[in-house]
């Protein structure tokens, strides 16, 4: 008794991948499409593994318009999976929930859509069954615990949940559909099938409950390789094989910089770290975060970045650097302005004046139409804050030649 099926979710089809300046035209071309090529080798690996079913775990579309080009491509590879009989099981997630506006296509038969109140679809394949669980967002912010309407019902030899929620705790993401490991595991299910969060999580391996993490990364934060599960489901027993299938990769590359003198040194540097990277196969997109750097030449990042950004690129397998963060090393930075002047000793004394950020960070907690959104800081982020203030003082002194 067995049964394999892909677990993807976060598909965000048509994300629109903005914030690029400078990003040539057939890279952009590239990067555009990368959500429909990646949804396309989810496919493709669901034909060749000829697995029973897909379960596509929410936001299947970016935004809740689901733009009807988004629509008619994911529609096609329906298509492709109802030619070689694969069922889909779907619900949709808060990106894509059932109360948008949105110009309807429709969906070949195999596709089943989740309705808003969790509710049960059945498998069945010869003599086996599987029961499989899930619900759509009706609006964009379900903030209950749909988890406590889900019920195991049998008779089926497999029994499969499918939510589209935040972990208890996880601050990344929005907190919707909240659940704790351990309300899932009260379900007895044989297999959780999560959506939302965008990184990769096996949170449980008996049973498994899994985040699949979205199939493209769609900004500087989505980092790493990004794909979906291959699953064989057998009594009391499951295999798990991630397929990789995200066509451009966000990275982030941290240069540690102490050792260099001059701005050419630094350069070098960062060319040799660059194309490293690249592995003749895969494309990335990269911020750099240079630490430690103490060079007495001033110059601007921007200069760094479009000289970095002038080498020739190959569309099938690029490194491009999108952004530049320089850290200068604070301490020697600090130093060497304290030793200067007493004026500095001053300065500086200014970023721990917890009245002068208070001061300084009310007229957004006054905004009538941003302070609904704002939760007040904490004492950690205040001392981040004034953390991140000296080294944006440091940052400009150094930028302003002193
Ligand atoms: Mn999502």
């Amino acid at each position: 008794m067995e049964i394999s099926f892909i677990h993807c979710a976060d598909l965000h089809l048509d994300s629109p991948m903005v914030g690029l300046k400078n990003l040539p035209v057939t890279l952009h071309t590239k990067l555009k499409e990368s959500t429909f090529t990646a949804f396309k080798k989810v496919i493709d690996t669901a034909i060749s593994k000829k697995v029973d079913f897909m379960i596509i775990a929410g936001d299947i579309y970016d935004g809740e318009d689901r733009s009807i080009k988004a629509q008619i491509r994911f529609r096609d590879e329906m298509l492709r999976l109802e030619e070689k009989q694969i069922e889909v099981y779907l619900v949709h997630g808060n990106h894509d929930h059932l109360n948008g506006s949105w110009v309807q296509i429709e969906l070949p038969p195999n596709v089943h859509v989740f309705p808003s109140m969790v509710s049960v679809k059945q498998f069945v394949k010869n003599n086996l069954s599987v029961n499989l669980y899930g619900f759509s967002y009706e609006t964009r912010h379900v903030k209950e615990r749909k988890i406590d309407e889900y019920a195991r019902r049998d008779p089926a030899h497999f029994h499969i949940g499918i939510l589209h929620g935040n972990l208890e705790g996880s601050t990344e993401h929005s907190s919707y559909a909240p659940f704790q490991v351990k309300d899932l595991l009260a379900k007895k299910m044989d297999y959780w099938a999560l959506g939302h969060i965008h990184k990769r999580g096996i949170l449980e391996s008996i049973p498994p409950i899994v985040y699949p993490g979205n199939i493209q990364g769609r900004h500087k934060k989505e980092t790493a390789i990004k794909g979906c599960y291959y699953v064989e489901l057998r009594e009391g027993d499951a295999s798990l094989e991630f397929i990789p299938t995200s066509v451009v990769i966000w990275e982030i590359v941290k240069i540690d910089a102490s050792t260099v003198k001059t701005f050419n040194d630094l350069y070098m540097l960062c060319r040799k770290q660059i194309d490293e990277i690249g592995d003749g196969k895969s494309s990335f997109i990269i911020t750099l975060e240079i630490e430690q750097l103490r060079i007495e030449e001033s110059f601007l990042e921007s200069d760094l970045l479009e000289i970095l950004q002038q080498d020739e690129v190959d569309a099938d397998s690029f490194v491009w650097v999108s952004s530049i963060k320089l850290q200068e090393n604070t301490v020697w930075l600090k130093e060497n302005l304290l030793r200067e002047s007493a004026f500095y000793e001053e300065l500086f004394a200014v970023t721990k004046d917890s009245e002068l950020l208070n001061e300084a960070v009310a007229p957004l907690f006054q905004h009538p139409k941003v302070h609904r959104f704002l939760e007040e800081l904490t004492a950690e982020e205040k001392k981040e804050l004034a953390e991140e203030a000296e080294d944006l003082l440091l940052t400009m002194l150094v930028k302003s030649g002193r």
